[in-house]
């Protein structure tokens, strides 16, 4: 990590790498995911990953991946997006920031089809209830994030807050788990506009939106959050305590809450000990 970057980080809970990720990585992982969407709705294995349809689907659909929202949990099996949540360069950046020991614990791609709406302000913390706090995301930009077709927006500085409050997206097309915080200043804002290829690397804490795709075309990420190998992860219980802790989670993650069970839902997966990348 640069000083620059370093100094970004403290100052602001984010920074961005241009140009992390070339053409062919960008177009393999669009294919990757919509050949996902298919072998799902065929009824083919898809490993352990979910699938999230998009609550208010383009109405120009024709393919399956033309209305999905985000496809959860590709880090710890698939060929395509296993190994970036390796890629040396990036495990070089991560583990400047957590140290030498550091897992994977989730990922999502996010299609973000025209018409797809935006998520709120909200801080990915809400969905961590973890011991040590303060996670790192990285969010890849597979296609340009423009004005117009949802881009991020970030609250610089705000990763030095306690998790807020979220409360429930009252919108009729929000999608699953949606929830947003509505006791925060965001004048301060900066809409963070990214070329395919470009990599955000953010705090947990950092509050961060995205705005609804009003273009023709899909705005699609691919987000992996990294923790301290050996964080305590308390979802499960903090489910058990309160059902809708983390807004509204699929049936079968409360399910498994409220059975009393120890795992979390999260997939763990060490990629370094003592600084060196786990193949
Ligand atoms: O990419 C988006 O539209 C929103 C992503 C996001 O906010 C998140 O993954 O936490």
């Amino acid at each position: 990590m640069t000083t620059e970057q370093r100094k970004s980080w403290d100052a602001n809970g984010y920074f961005i790498l241009e140009g992390f990720a070339d053409a062919a990585t960008c177009d393999g992982m669009l294919a990757r995911a919509s050949e996902l969407c298919r072998k799902d709705v065929a009824g083919e294995s898809i490993g352990h990953s979910l699938v999230d349809p998009e609550r208010n689907p383009w109405t120009d659909a024709v393919n399956p991946e033309d209305r999905v929202s985000k496809i959860f949990i590709l880090h710890d099996w698939d060929p395509i997006f296993g190994p970036f949540a390796r890629d040396k360069r990036l495990l070089d950046v991560i583990s400047d920031l957590l140290g030498p020991d550091v897992d994977c614990f989730l990922s999502q791609f996010i299609f973000k089809n025209p018409s797809a709406i935006g998520q709120p302000w909200h801080q990915d913390s809400l969905y961590f209830p973890f011991e040590p706090d303060h996670q790192v995301g990285i969010w890849l930009a597979v296609t340009d994030a423009t004005p117009v077709n949802g881009p991020l927006s970030v609250l610089p500085g705000s990763h030095r807050e306690p998790v807020h409050e979220h409360v429930a997206d009252q919108r009729p097309d929000a999608n699953l788990g949606y929830t947003e915080i509505v006791d925060m200043d965001f004048a301060d804002a900066q809409q963070v506009l990214m070329n395919a290829g470009d990599l955000l690397v953010f705090d947990s804490h950092l509050m961060h939106r995205s705005t609804d795709n009003l273009s023709d075309g899909a705005r699609a990420a691919m987000v992996y959050h990294y923790a301290i190998a050996g964080t305590v992860d308390r979802t499960y219980a903090r489910l058990r305590e309160q059902s809708d802790a983390m807004g509204a989670m699929p049936d079968d993650i409360k399910e498994s809450a409220a059975a009393g069970e120890q795992e979390s839902p999260y997939h763990w997966m060490p990629v370094t000990r003592a600084g060196s990348p786990i193949e």
